[in-house]
């Protein structure tokens, strides 16, 4: 019987965590359950403090797990959901398109994030239910997109029932995250690779003295002698 392998080998390359946040009712259990299940349902059962889900994609031949934290909208659960913030390396923000007030809040959510999550952290901007009738629409694409550019932040619109767009967001933060890791990873290996040489270096340094000290010997003992006597010949 072969020998079980000494550490099972890891099922993914990266592990990325990710963050919904938003008003209630926008949609972000929604979006998190058409990403992870492929489903829809119409009821609205407002998410109690935090939940989340699991789903493993590929990007550019590497595999990326990713854990998606869906937060409660709910401002009574405020104090469990923020203190997520920290450990998220990708937030998505999400308002509404027929609900002009959770686009307004966007600003609010924002403000959050500067206080609780990391300075590093990449974010996207999401108006969802853009499958809704245009009589319904409160707050149009270029509005969004407006806020969007002035954070320097991408933006999609999105439909959790029709599955518009879905895959694009999570595909996209995802891919952000792992190039800013991957460039993360990159520059450690340079500073890791300059830190192993340093002995070398400094090897390098003491002997380079050692010889100089017996330069120094030689030129002012024995080779001025040595020259004088040539000299005087
Ligand atoms: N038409 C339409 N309805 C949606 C869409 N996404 C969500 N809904 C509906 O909006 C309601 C709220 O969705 P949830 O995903 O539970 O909202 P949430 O943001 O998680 O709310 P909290 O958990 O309270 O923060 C539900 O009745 C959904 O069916 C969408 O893309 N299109
Ligand atoms: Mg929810």
């Amino acid at each position: 019987m072969a020998a079980a392998p000494a550490r099972a080998r890891a099922d993914y390359d990266y592990l990325i965590k990710l963050l919904l946040i938003g008003d209630s009712g926008v949609g972000k259990s929604c979006l998190l359950l058409r990403f992870s299940d492929g489903s829809f349902t119409t009821s609205f059962i407002t998410t109690i403090g935090i939940d989340f889900k699991i789903r493993t994609i590929e990007l550019d031949g590497k595999r990326i797990k990713l854990q998606i934290w869906d937060t409660a909208g709910q401002e009574r659960f405020r104090t469990i959901t923020t203190a997520y913030y920290r450990g998220a390396m990708g937030i998505l923000l999400v308002y509404d398109v027929t609900d002009e007030a959770s686009f307004n809040n966007i600003r609010n959510w924002i403000r959050n994030i500067e206080q609780h999550a990391s300075d590093n952290v990449n974010k996207i901007l999401v108006g969802n239910k853009a499958d809704m009738d245009e009589s319904k629409r409160a707050v149009p694409t270029s509005k969004g997109q407006a806020l969007a550019d002035e954070y320097g932040i991408k933006f999609f619109e999105t439909s959790a029932k029709t599955n518009m767009n879905v895959e694009e967001v999570f595909f996209s933060i995802a891919r952000d995250i792992k190039q800013r890791l991957a460039d993360t990873d990159s520059r450690a290996e340079v500073i890791y690779q300059l830190f192993s040489l340093c002995p070398l270096f400094f090897l390098f340094v003491r002997d380079m003295q050692v010889l100089f000290f017996f330069e120094k010997l030689n030129f002012f003992q024995c080779v001025p002698t040595k020259y004088m006597k040539k000299n005087n010949r």
